[in-house]
């Protein structure tokens, strides 16, 4: 189910639905891969995680996918896939297409006519961490395998429109910016027409194509703001050509002002939680009840704000959050770099084109309110200055209409960070009594207060205090059931209380722009590189569990942002 944009005159199949499989095994050579002879003895759900399921649980290893459409005989077509893990290669009728290897993110192939009516797809996918330069057994997370995210075959025209990218200019009078982004076989010019909502239609004559896109400045009819008490959406229809779209967007603005962030030039404190799309059955693939359930559980807890670590969100999740009125940071795949990583070539290339597709694939969603690079990467380093520098202008350079931001950790490491005189946002992950940090008090709890008024007092020092500032990770792990007079490290009573002061200092001080808690529900990890930190394989410090049952801090919270 991929929602939007919406092409009404193509004819477009969903092909989300069960599929062949077959387990070509652990230790495959991708290239010697022959897709006419796949000896499918399963099936498997599309979208879906094999690793997840009881018959490949946990393996490593090389899937192939098939099915088959029906469509108009020598019409020119476009494959979309929501996002696979960790690599996969796309080949139709036997011929090779595509190779992708950027876990979560949203790709398309384009997909040459033949006379045939019946086409026969093959995905293969893999998912050792080798095949993606973004992943890495390190990671505090799950590398999940699969096609996890929607797919859709539609048949396109010649020359056909991509997406239409609406920014708003102002909220109040309905200004919007389009920029019509073209494919195919991009004329020189063309005739467009717009309508908003079920409105008129609005002839636009011919209109000079330069650079494969089209920019109009238009007006919205009966303008309403979105924000999260009135999440409002307009859609617009662009004919172009013989092509037409529809997108789904919101009129409101978002920036930055001296230590604020204004969402429709009015201050907005975010209240959240970092969130992984995760669950122990489904892994990425969360059925669409799980996400609405994940959203009102959070909305329960008067939250506004989500922190989509650590990869770029399933565009299912952003059009809930465009429809209940959450405000997202989506960030690029990443955690905790290497040294090695930031002399790699490949890395930077493979950041460089998760970044941009990432804006281009979330750019309509008005929860989306800010991108995020590199969570906990070397920002202390000169180093890796040109890592930071080569993403902030990518994105940039692909929107200027949102704050940019990464989480760092790196406040104590050295001379202090070193980049973030690129951000609008600043964004400091920490974890004062949970991680010890040098013994400086007797009970644990006692180092949070210190600590977070450090970083605030580090920010002036390096410069930076006139700049938003977000606590975009704090927690402490709890397994739930676990409870002791002690209150002891991993007691769901030390977790209620630890969140019970950190929500104290926060939520009430203006300098604090915003904070998403580490973290909504439990979610899994490796068992090997951090097992002894991580009972049960899991990240445990979700205020609710893997099945997204409360913990003590559940309550905690609520009555804390609820104030
Ligand atoms: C880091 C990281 C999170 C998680 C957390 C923790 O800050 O960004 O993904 O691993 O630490 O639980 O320690």
């Amino acid at each position: 189910m991929l929602n939007w944009p919406r092409f009404a005159s193509r004819k477009t199949h969903d092909l989300d639905g069960l599929w062949d499989a077959a387990w070509l095994g652990e230790d495959v050579d991708l290239d010697s891969v022959d897709p006419k002879v796949i000896d499918s003895v399963e099936k498997l759900p599309v979208p879906g995680c094999f690793d997840t399921d009881p018959a490949f649980v946990g393996r490593r290893g090389t899937m192939a996918y098939r099915t088959s459409v029906r469509i108009t005989p020598g019409m020119n077509s476009r494959l979309r896939f929501g996002g696979i893990g960790l690599w996969a290669r796309v080949y139709v009728d036997g011929q090779e297409l595509h190779t992708w290897n950027l876990p979560y993110s949203g790709f398309t192939v384009d997909v040459p006519p033949a006379d045939a009516e019946m086409r026969e797809l093959v995905v293969v996918v893999d998912n050792r961490t080798d095949r993606a330069p973004l992943f890495e057994q390190w990671y505090d997370f799950y590398a999940y395998g699969g096609i996890y995210r929607s797919v859709s075959w539609s048949e396109t025209p010649a020359a056909r429109i991509d997406r239409v990218q609406v920014t708003t200019t102002d909220v109040a009078a309905g200004k919007v910016e389009a920029r019509i982004l073209l494919g195919g076989a991009v004329p020189d010019s063309a005739a467009v027409s717009t309508c908003f909502d079920d409105g008129d239609s609005v002839d636009h004559g011919t209109q000079a194509v330069s650079d494969g896109e089209i920019r109009l400045s238009l007006d919205v009819p009966k303008p309403r703001p979105w924000s999260p008490e009135n999440p409002h959406l307009h859609t617009v229809t662009v004919l172009c050509g013989d092509d037409s779209i529809q997108e789904r967007f919101g009129l409101r603005t978002v920036r930055t002002d001296g230590q604020k962030i204004l969402l429709n030039d009015e201050p907005v404190k975010l209240l959240g939680f970092c969130r992984h799309e995760a669950h122990p059955q489904f892994g990425p693939a969360l059925p669409l009840a799980q996400m609405v359930q994940d959203l009102q559980l959070l909305r329960d807890m008067g939250c506004n704000f989500i922190r989509g670590s650590h990869y770029p969100q399933s565009q299912l999740f952003l059009d809930v959050c465009d429809e209940m009125g959450f405000l997202v940071w989506e960030e690029t795949l990443g955690w905790g770099h290497s040294a090695a990583q930031w002399e790699c070539e490949e890395f930077m290339d493979a950041n460089l084109r998760q970044a941009r597709a990432m804006v281009r694939n979330s750019y309509n969603h008005p929860s989306v309110i800010m991108w995020g690079i590199l969570n906990e990467g070397g920002s202390h380093l000169d180093e890796t200055r040109p890592v930071y520098e080569g993403l902030a202008k990518a994105i940039r350079g692909e929107d200027a209409s949102r704050p940019f931001t990464y989480a760092t950790n790196r406040l104590f490491e050295g001379a202090g960070d070193r980049h973030l005189d690129l951000v609008d946002i600043v964004a400091v992950n920490t974890y004062p009594g949970w991680y010890e940090r040098g013994g400086k008090s007797t009970r644990p709890l006692g180092e949070i207060l210190p600590f977070l008024r450090e970083h605030v007092a580090d920010l002036d020092r390096l410069g930076m205090g006139d700049k938003p500032l977000i606590i975009s990770e704090i927690g402490a792990g709890a397994i739930r059931g676990w409870r002791d007079a002690h209150k002891a490290h991993w007691t769901e009573d030390y977790q209620a209380d630890f969140l019970r002061t950190v929500c104290g200092e926060i939520v009430g001080d203006k300098r604090y722009a915003g904070i998403s808690i580490w973290q909504f529900c439990d979610a899994r990890t490796f068992d090997t590189s951090q097992a002894l930190g991580r009972p049960r394989a899991f990240n445990n410090k979700g205020v609710v569990d893997e099945y997204r049952r409360p913990k003590l801090a559940y309550d905690v919270v609520k009555q804390a942002f609820r104030e």
